[in-house]
């Protein structure tokens, strides 16, 4: 069996991208279909992001999507950054006039646009498999896909939005040959667990170690969440819990200072990459978030580009569709990118300085702890990574 419908936007994906767009794009009277291939718990539990810019909190509570994260989230006003056996602060606020960031985790924020969508009546569709999008050279295009009973539904959409992370399909679906990709793989990935521990510190520790980097970050006041660097092609079953306490002890040690454990919930080897997909349109189907885009998550920027690109495209397709201004349409692209490429910098900066590059390489370390002295004993260096941390481009509210 199959239907036929129509939706002004057709959203491949139910991550923070696709669903905060549709949630924008009703505000402003538009219509749209969102279909992800998960199940709805799935994409509640995925553990990924936790650090929101300034700027992404202001845009969610501007948006009616502040309640529980006002309450629940934790406002961050610096970081620690540790190498040769000390740990430094950065005082956000400080060096940047007041910035900050909050740690509320990307499941709640999934959570929360799950829960206002489907409170607003919108549709939309988990468990869906056989996803396509066609005829991207006619005015109106088409997103096909299977629900979770088995109907087959083509929808007749006036733009589609590829908000399906690095792995999806929109980017392929534009033609051959057009999509320029730029990357940068990293020789190391993250072991990250989440352990039911309060944290052991009041802000983020980013440790640079001979053995490899670490980073103590945390979910609630009674959840921790931590990443050790491991090798590339690293085998999660070599790492038993006390092994990776073991080593996060090791990592993040400094005198007078004790890492509490506790039982670890969840662990997983997160590989890492910088890719740049250019460009984020061709004609009727834009890209956003990680299906353009990825940094590696030393940045802590991949949630926040995401947030940031659907906040431009809502505005862009409003433009469209409902003014028949196609300008910031035609602007979306490049808007984005140079936003992309900032963070993309900043991602590989952070990345580059605080791992331990696998094989002897004593110029590279030296190189690197000079630029962590550096970035600690000078407020100019300080507040490079503090502007860029807290989130370089102002992002415009709605
Ligand atoms: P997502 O979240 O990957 O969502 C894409 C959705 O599309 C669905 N999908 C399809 N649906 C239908 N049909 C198809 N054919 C489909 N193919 C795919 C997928 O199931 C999925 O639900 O992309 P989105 O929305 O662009 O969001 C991007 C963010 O998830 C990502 O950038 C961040 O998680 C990155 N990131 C971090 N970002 C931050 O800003 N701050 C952080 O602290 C931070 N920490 C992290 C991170 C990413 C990590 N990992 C796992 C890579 C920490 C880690 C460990
Ligand atoms: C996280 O809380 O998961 C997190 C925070 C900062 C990062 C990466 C991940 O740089």
């Amino acid at each position: 069996m199959s239907t036929s419908s129509r939706a002004q936007v057709g959203i491949v994906g139910a991550g923070p991208a696709g669903l905060l767009l549709s949630h924008l794009l009703a505000l402003r009277g538009i219509d749209s279909i969102v279909v992800e291939n998960r199940s709805r718990a799935y994409c509640e539990a995925r553990q990924r992001a936790g650090l929101l810019e300034a700027g992404t909190v202001e845009l969610l509570r501007a948006v009616g999507l502040g309640k529980r994260l006002d309450a629940e989230g934790l406002e961050h006003g610096g970081i620690y950054l540790q190498f040769a056996g000390e740990r430094h602060h950065l005082d956000f606020r400080d060096l940047t006039g007041g910035r900050w960031v909050t740690i509320y985790a990307q499941t709640e924020i999934v959570k929360d646009l799950i829960q206002a969508r489907l409170a607003a009546g919108a549709r939309l569709e988990f468990e869906v498999s056989g996803t396509e999008v066609a005829g991207l050279d006619e005015d109106r295009p088409v997103l096909r896909y299977t629900d979770a009973a088995g109907t087959r539904h083509e929808v007749r959409c006036d733009v589609i939005a590829g908000c399906d992370g690095f792995h999806g399909i929109c980017r392929d679906s534009m033609p051959p040959g057009l999509v320029q990709a730029a990357e940068r793989g990293y020789p190391y990935s993250w072991l990250g667990i989440l352990a039911t521990v309060p944290p052991s510190t009041d802000e983020l520790i980013y440790s640079r170690h001979e053995d490899g980097f670490a980073l103590h970050t945390m979910r609630t006041p009674q959840v921790s969440r931590l990443y050790l660097q491991v090798s590339a092609d690293e085998d999660i079953e070599r790492w038993p819990d006390d092994r990776i306490w073991a080593e996060l002890r090791h990592r993040l040690e400094i005198p007078g200072w004790e890492l509490r454990d506790g039982p670890i919930t969840e662990k997983a080897i997160l590989p890492m990459r910088s890719f740049v997909a250019s460009p984020m349109r061709y004609r009727r189907l834009f890209l956003a978030g990680d299906a353009a885009h990825i940094v590696p998550p030393t940045g802590a920027k991949g949630l926040n580009l995401a947030i940031a690109d659907v906040t431009v495209l809502a505005e862009a397709l409003t433009g469209l569709l409902r003014d028949g201004d196609p300008g910031l349409a035609d602007a979306y692209a490049d808007a984005s990118l140079r936003r992309v490429w900032r963070a993309t910098h900043f991602s590989w900066w952070m990345t580059s300085m605080l791992h331990v590059d696998p094989g002897p390489d004593r110029f590279g370390a030296e190189l690197q702890l000079a630029q962590l002295r550096y970035v600690v004993a000078s407020r100019a260096a300080a507040t490079t990574l503090a502007e860029n941390y807290t989130g370089y481009y102002p992002l415009r509210r709605p």
